[in-house]
């Protein structure tokens, strides 16, 4: 296996909803610099709240400014630089992206990105590259009738989900590319090249369209996930002449191409660091969490909430998805995606906990494990798992003993006390990740979960996850795996391109794990199997509810 030049470094970025992280490794893979740009206070002019525009015009349509991700990438390098990043040790850079978000590059947009101007700023020539201004994020859910024509035509959901991994789902760039087409034919037909947040950013580095990676292409409902190449049927079912547009899918751990000479005049890179492919958030994770044995889960505690693992023989089916491993040439991951996660958590701190976590934290502490037979559900969002409406949904469950569910019945109510509320969404969070973890076929209860994400800082929510699951809850040093994850897919690329073919990433890492910056502690020990037990009579209540609020209130 080649060696990593002493002194080397390897650059990762994470252009995520709320902002836009840097994270530096060293080459025994330790952190030694970390940025960020937070958009709606680092860049106020954008007027994003989280990050996104909220379209109160059309239900449920959510989207990001494309320039935004432009401005602030030129802005995380400067800061990089101002606290004194040699860009020349970078041998390599790779990122991640928020999952399923596309770009769409005007025609003739080709030409401009390969002769960028060094003494401009990047967002003065990227003005006029797009077709269109606003990027569709995942968040969108704006494109159900989108979905059920795609399931249609390539003969129902069940078969989507075979071939691509998922069903229908609105925030797949499928149903958005599908629902451009139908509204705005013209627009998507002065189109040339339709990226994802990932393969968009390679492509502003490498200074050619890179290529959507296996990992990040699955969450498309467009490609095949056991060929890795577009699916045929499902390109026809999306929209004329994707292909093109979409150019060639390339493994997550090759490599675009040399960074381009704008970066190297610019910001003093090498010319001959590497731009590996960058992937998704949550694939990004899953090699940032180093997640290796089938019976570890990583639970993600972010904007979106989202459990992963991983599998040699996936099932898709109904529920959940299935990508290729970005770090594996063979394997898969599985996962499940909640839109519903810290934004959700925050508004009931807000109105709760007299907007403090301190309070929050407290609430949740002083009340007990099952809540007393309070459940909640809690969707300021459209959410995606189950798929329902905004809304809260609060129930106490009557003569809940925790041992079975006979006698027990439900009744509505219209509010909890503070403590109660805090401990609802809580509870029903994980209560949730448990009962579609455990119908996914992930494992359940798992050897262990490793938490990652903004709020895997907070003790008391790890505990949590511990009691709801019954088992040991590890963290990484640092809470944002997904640059992490891209900062070691870095090194994965250019240690594979140096060798000339897949090296396996353990290589990377197995001889310095624990030295290094991907050590894992263990943060919440299991809680009891007796309450674990509870929770598990519990959670079938909790999807007894669910199926009933989607029969009554569900799209679809
Ligand atoms: C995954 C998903 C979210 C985004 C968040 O399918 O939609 O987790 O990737 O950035």
């Amino acid at each position: 296996m080649a060696a990593v030049p002493p002194g080397s470094l390897f650059l990762g970025f994470d252009s995520s909803t709320q902002s836009l992280k840097a994270t530096v490794l060293d080459c025994n893979l330790n952190v030694i610099q970390l940025d960020q740009i937070h958009f709606d206070s680092d860049l106020p002019h954008y007027k994003t709240k989280d990050g996104v525009y909220r379209d109160p015009s059309d239900n449920g349509r959510i989207v990001s400014p494309t320039l935004m991700w432009i401005e602030a990438l030129d802005l995380v390098l400067q800061r990089l630089s101002k606290s004194g990043l040699d860009f020349g040790k970078v041998a390599a850079l790779s990122g991640s992206g928020q999952q399923h978000g596309s770009v769409y590059w005007k025609n003739g947009s080709s030409s401009l990105l390969s002769s960028l101007d060094s003494n401009k700023p990047l967002l003065d020539q990227f003005r006029n590259a797009f077709s269109i201004s606003e990027s569709p994020i995942w968040m969108d859910s704006s494109t159900t009738a989108q979905c059920r024509e795609i399931e249609q035509a390539v003969g129902g959901a069940i078969e989507l989900a075979r071939i691509t991994g998922s069903r229908g789902y609105e925030r797949f760039t499928g149903p958005q590319i599908k629902k451009i087409f139908q509204m705005q034919p013209d627009v998507y037909n002065s189109t040339e090249r339709i990226s994802l947040v990932s393969s968009f950013m390679a492509s502003i580095f490498a200074g050619k369209y890179a290529s959507i990676d296996h990992a990040d292409g699955a969450g498309m409902n467009l490609m095949d996930i056991e060929k890795k190449t577009w699916s045929k049927v499902a390109l026809e079912a999306t929209a004329p002449g994707l292909e093109e547009k979409l150019g060639a899918l390339a493994p997550a751990y090759a490599v675009v191409g040399h960074i381009a000479p704008y970066f190297v005049e610019r910001y003093k890179f090498s010319k001959d660091c590497l731009v590996v492919h960058w992937s998704g958030d949550n694939p990004n994770s899953l090699a940032g969490l180093t997640l290796s044995v089938p019976g570890d889960l990583g639970i993600s505690l972010g904007t979106s909430d989202t459990v992963i693992g991983i599998s040699s023989d996936p099932k898709p089916g109904l529920e959940g998805h299935v990508f290729p491993n970005p770090v594996d040439t063979k394997g898969y991951m599985v996962m499940l995606c909640y839109k519903n996660g810290s934004l959700t958590r925050e508004e009931v701190r807000n109105s709760c906990a007299q907007s403090s976590w301190e309070t929050f934290n407290k609430l949740l502490e002083q009340t007990p494990p099952l809540n007393g037979g309070k459940l909640g559900f809690y969707y300021k969002d459209h959410e995606i798992l189950p798929p329902l409406p905004i809304g809260f949904h609060r129930y106490i469950l009557q003569n809940f003993n925790g041992a079975s569910l006979e006698g027990v019945s439900e009744q509505e109510v219209k509010e909890f006390d503070p403590p109660s509320e805090v401990r609802a969404i809580v509870e029903g969070q994980f209560l949730s990740m448990r009962g579609h973890a455990e119908r996914f076929g992930m494992p359940v209860p798992p050897k262990r979960i490793i938490a990652t994400g903004g709020a895997s800082t907070n003790q008391s929510l790890l505990k949590s996850i511990a009691s709801v699951f019954g088992c040991g809850v590890y963290t990484v040093q640092r809470p944002d795996s997904a640059s992490l994850g891209a900062a070691l897919r870095a090194a994965h690329g250019w240690i594979c391109n140096k060798n000339g073919s897949f090296v396996p990433i353990a290589n990377l890492y197995s001889d310095k794990l624990e030295k290094s910056s991907l050590s894992c502690k263990l943060s919440a020990s299991a809680g009891s199997d007796e309450v674990a037990s509870k929770y598990g009579v519990m959670m079938k209540k909790r999807m007894e509810i669910e199926k009933r609020l989607v029969e009554k209130l569900g799209r679809d």
